[in-house]
């Protein structure tokens, strides 16, 4: 199987190409990314030289090259997004130009090969909205309504939909996940762990949004990676559909913050409340039983205290990366590594 994998050097996408590249001895994939801010070559860097796997330097909204990309590949995993819900609230215009005509124009070039790719589009709880706090026994399933509250999560339901009506008008195979929030290596650390976690290493304070009683479901990139990979393999690709992906493991922010200040040896004094974000989703928790029954998978990585500290650790071992991350210096890497070499 030879994958056309979109925003592989994001947070998600490296993790998807190393355990692909691990676990599939009979897989080849080619990573489509265009680096923005959030793209990090420095991610995947000891597995360049693997004759399975190849970088393109590109856009999604690039007709061309996504038309001949396309037509190599016999399934395409979409994970190029614009990720941060903070950053949509500053400005929402990347997150359609991405998410939205971005994924048109993959679809654009999925239905002209008239079923012969299959069509992964890798999405998020964020689509259904937000749940109340004190109906713990409520969960997203598949047919939630939509109703997303970001500029991010709009340009995301937005994309799910586009995604549905092509599989609906022309026959294309296509199925979309929504998946909970994710932690893991290489994530980065604009996201809530990987940012607190670096800011206490640096002796700062962690900025705590509101009342810090916003609950997220967090599962491991891992098991998402592996979630992924079962629904490319064995999911039915010609009927559509969906699958909604978590980790049964609601927290939150509050006890989230008091695990890593625990785990990192620091006291309460390091937290910071800051105003709240804009229109704050409450709570996310996903009813992940459809996966489970259907293709067999669930979490095997994302148990707390463990998955946590074995988290927090590696970004403790890994100062070089992401102090590059926060210095911007990783940003020559693609300068250095591959445009001094033409
Ligand atoms: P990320 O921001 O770490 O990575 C995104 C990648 O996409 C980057 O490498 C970036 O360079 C690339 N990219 C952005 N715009 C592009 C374009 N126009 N053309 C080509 N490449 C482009 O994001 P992530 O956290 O790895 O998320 C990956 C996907 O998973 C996204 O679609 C996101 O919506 C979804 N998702 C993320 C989470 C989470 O917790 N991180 C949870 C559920 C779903
Ligand atoms: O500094 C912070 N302080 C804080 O309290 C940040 C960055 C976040 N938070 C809170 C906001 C959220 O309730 O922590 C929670 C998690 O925030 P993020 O890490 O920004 O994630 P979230 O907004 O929940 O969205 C994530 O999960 C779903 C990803 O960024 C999305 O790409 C994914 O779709």
């Amino acid at each position: 199987m030879h994958i056309l994998l979109t925003g592989g050097c994001g947070f998600i996408g490296s993790n998807f190409v190393r355990l692909v590249l691990r676990e599939r001895s009979d897989y080849s994939l080619t990573n489509l990314d265009v680096l923005t801010y959030s793209g990090n070559l420095e991610n995947l860097a000891d597995i360049e030289g693997d004759p399975r796997y190849r970088f393109v330097k590109g856009d999604i909204n690039d007709r061309d090259l996504v038309n001949r990309l396309v037509a190599e590949c016999d399934a395409v995993v979409h994970m190029a997004a614009e990720s941060h819900v903070d950053r949509s609230i500053m400005d929402g215009r990347p997150f359609v130009l991405t998410n939205v005509l971005g994924t048109q124009t993959l679809l654009d070039a999925v239905r002209a090969l008239r079923g012969k790719v299959k069509f992964l589009h890798v999405s998020t709880d964020e689509v259904y909205g937000d749940l109340p706090l004190d109906q713990p026994q409520v969960k997203f399933t598949e047919t939630t309504p939509y109703a997303p509250s970001s500029p991010y999560s709009a340009s995301k339901a937005a994309s799910d939909l586009l995604v549905r009506a092509y599989q609906h008008t022309f026959g294309i195979p296509a199925i979309i996940t929504n998946c909970s929030n994710n932690f893991g290596p290489y994530q980065f650390p604009e996201k809530v762990i990987p940012l607190f976690v670096t800011n206490l290493i640096e002796g700062k304070k962690v900025p705590l949004y509101g009342d810090g009683r916003n609950v997220r479901d967090w599962l491991h990139v891992e098991d998402h990676c592996e979630a992924l990979l079962t629904v490319l393999e064995k999911a039915d690709f010609t009927s559509g559909g969906t699958y909604n992906i978590g980790g049964n493991n609601e927290r939150s922010n509050l006890d989230l913050t008091h695990a890593i200040l625990k785990i990192m040896g620091k006291d309460e004094s390091f937290i910071e409340p800051v105003t709240d974000r804009l229109g704050h989703d409450r709570r996310y928790a996903i009813d992940a039983r459809k996966i489970e029954k259907e293709l067999g998978w669930r979490p095997t990585r994302s148990a707390w205290p463990g998955a946590l500290e074995q988290t927090v650790r590696w970004y403790v071992e890994h100062p070089d990366w992401w102090q590059r991350v926060k210095s911007g210096a990783y940003r020559d890497y693609y300068e250095q590594q591959y445009v001094k070499r033409r």
